[in-house]
């Protein structure tokens, strides 16, 4: 028998399709799990602890723990029923075996006994075991414990009983593979703000996570009031405009939806919304029939009560959402998502539904709270109001043509490509700093506008005063595309906005008030990656004729350790500020396309960038100090 003919009869139709799956996934990881990235990497925790969490979406799972082991291997562990572990009628392998070497397996896909599963839409456990070096399986069920052991998407062991066990549970243990991942380090601040928003989304389930590395950490994420808890959370910086956090659950024969709000004094609305626990960043029908439900519900009890009287204008979404902390989550049985980034809800019936439960449901709490209801609607005239301002003040600077991109800022030295995709601009700290740096510059490709020390802190400022900053009219005409509303990402001038501060504490104070501004009104310019943050060097070291730059502490530990090596006494510069370099040195150092470091800005999510925003920007002190001692570590601030 040639060996050929031997590998054949070896496998059958079913098995390499088996093997290719999961080797198709190892050539295009990023199809699976998004990135190869850190959000890859921490979307192997995600795969496996949604499948615990579906387990006790199914009601016989209570505890979930998660842990960071010293080796940076992960365990996920629930008390579960324990996956199966009876052979596969087709495959002829115990199904926990199926679970992880059969790509879409796990019962998320056509069969399986679960009613809403959540998970990265499914990808299930065998996309982790295809993404580590090792994997290992511990199955509590009729009475013994069993193992097996897996590695890049293969079995390695048989299914073995290792003991007996009373209670019934799953415990998986993984390494991600470095031959996938850049960086196989996990963040612990990543994971807890995941399995928080998970206790949140899935009220009563009880998530522990630990980290067993060199600082131990633990941490227990458990929440019987579930969404009503999570916009407390999130309110927790905040001055409220009412105590009680609104709330109401739909559940329909195949439909769930959950919805909690609560308003506050601030101008900008925080929405999120969930389908099946996946955050659906770019929103979809649950999201669209809540916000048409909110606007007509507001307009009508207005009018019925006499707040808004017949001649007024009626009060538009950006009034009725002025503030408002809310979430809406759904859960379906065959949740449709689509999108760029496949975090849209596409199933049209959920539109309807969430918009006639909420109606329903906002109206009797509106009538059954006139005092909440009067300081909510109150406050969204005076939003109606403010934006009527605004909109006048736009017009009348649209009039004097400030706005618009036909008469640049005097203060802004303009590139003379006219392809926004080959332009940028920095934004620098400083007259003298923006000199140089229009001196040094690439005059083709990059254009330089000079901020005069602190913008605006546009957290604590409604539109129309906003407009009134001749910095931030600078910035608006600058880059020619608008704001709020109005944005239009396709006039963007530049494809690179990039910040350029000192690297002190001042420095990132303006980065962090630019940040909020672009977050808060230009949204578009993060979420489509066009806003970098420059870094300058911290160190200048000169031995002999050669000049080294160093932009952290450890490369310049890391360069003395050399130069010491060849002797001499090199000469260390560290710079307070851009102002110290002259213009040869700002272009070489951070400006030329080869040198320069640039970091770019993403949106994470949402509530990250919400919280950090309010806790650094906002009224309250307390937290903002709190946050900066929790964080200066991660700072290089200059002492
Ligand atoms: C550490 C990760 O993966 N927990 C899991 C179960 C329980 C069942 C199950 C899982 C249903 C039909 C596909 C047990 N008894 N933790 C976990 N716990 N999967 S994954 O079933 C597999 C699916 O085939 C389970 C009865 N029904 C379901």
């Amino acid at each position: 028998m040639s060996a050929e003919t031997k590998v054949n009869s070896q496998y059958d139709a079913s098995q390499i399709q088996v093997l290719e799956g999961l080797e198709a996934v190892r050539k295009r990881p990023g199809m699976y799990i998004g990135s190869t990235g850190p959000r890859g990497l921490h979307h192997l925790v995600y795969e496996i602890v949604d499948n615990s969490v579906d387990e006790a979406l199914a009601g016989y799972c209570k505890n979930i723990t998660v842990t960071i082991n010293k080796d940076n291997s992960i365990t996920v562990e629930d008390d579960g029923r324990g996956m199966p572990v009876d052979k596969h009628p087709k495959l002829g392998i115990p199904a926990v075996e199926v679970i992880h070497t059969v790509l879409h397996a796990g019962g998320k896909f056509g069969g399986g006994g679960y009613k809403v599963s959540g998970g990265l839409h499914g990808v299930g456990a065998s996309v982790v075991n295809a993404l580590s070096t090792k994997m290992e399986v511990e199955v509590k069920r009729n009475g013994n414990i069993y193992r097996q052991e897996y590695a890049r998407g293969k079995t390695i062991t048989p299914l073995e009983i290792i003991g007996t066990a009373k209670k019934t549970g799953s415990k998986t243990t993984f390494w991600p593979d470095p031959e996938i991942f850049d960086e196989t380090v996990y963040d612990y601040g990543t994971l807890e703000h995941r399995l928080r928003e998970m206790a949140f989304l899935n009220k009563g389930i009880k998530i522990t996570l630990s980290d067993n590395r060199e600082e131990k950490k633990k941490e227990v994420f458990h929440y019987e009031g579930g969404l009503s808890e999570f916009v407390r959370h999130l309110n927790k910086n905040k001055e409220v405009l009412h105590k009680d956090v609104i709330y109401f659950e739909v559940i329909k024969d195949n439909m769930e939806m959950e919805v909690a709000m609560q308003y506050t004094d601030r101008y900008n609305e925080l929405l999120l919304s969930y389908a099946n626990n996946i955050n659906t960043v770019e929103g979809g029908t649950h999201m669209a029939g809540f916000k048409s439900a909110l606007t007509r519900v507001f307009n009508d009890y207005a009018r019925k009560n006499k707040i808004l009287k017949d001649s007024d204008d009626s009060l538009s979404g950006e009034d009725v959402r002025e503030g408002i902390t809310g979430i809406i989550s759904v859960k379906l049985t065959q949740p449709q998502f689509e999108g760029q980034t496949k975090a849209k809800l596409g199933n049209s019936e959920v539109r309807g539904f969430v918009e006639t439960s909420t109606s329903e449901n906002l109206m009797a709490f509106l009538e059954e709270h006139p005092s909440e209801a009067r300081v909510i609607l109150d406050k969204c005239l005076r939003a109606s109001r403010a934006r009527e301002a605004a909109r006048k003040a736009r017009e009348l600077t649209r009039r004097k043509s400030v706005l618009d991109s036909i008469s640049l800022p005097g203060k802004l030295a303009d590139c003379s490509e006219k392809d926004p995709a080959k332009s940028e601009i920095f934004l620098v700290e400083g007259d003298s700093a923006g000199g140089s740096a229009k001196q040094g510059r690439d005059r083709i490709r990059q254009a330089v506008l000079p901020l005069r020390g602190k913008i605006l802190n546009v957290e604590k400022a409604r539109l129309d005063k906003i407009l009134n900053s001749d910095e931030i009219k600078n910035m608006i005409t600058a880059f020619g595309c608008g704001i709020g509303n109005d944005f239009d990402i396709s006039k963007l001038r530049y494809h690179k906005i990039i910040i350029m501060t000192d690297a002190d504490v001042d420095g990132a104070h303006i980065r962090t008030l630019l940040l909020t501004f672009f977050y808060r009104y230009m949204t578009p310019l993060i979420e489509g990656g066009y806003v970098y943050a420059a870094k300058p060097p911290l160190f200048m070291t000169k031995r002999n004729k050669e000049v080294y730059y160093t932009y952290s502490e450890r490369e310049q530990d890391k360069l003395m350790e050399t130069l010491s090596k060849k002797g001499g006494k090199p000469l260390i510069q560290r710079y307070k500020g851009l102002g110290e370099m002259d213009f040869h040195q700002l272009w070489e150092t951070t400006m030329d396309y080869n040198n320069r470091t640039l970091v770019q800005i993403t949106l994470e999510d949402a509530t990250a960038a919400d919280e950090i925003f309010t806790v650094l920007m906002g009224d309250k002190v307390p937290p903002r100090k709190k946050f900066i001692e929790e964080n200066a570590k991660y700072a290089e601030i200059d002492i």
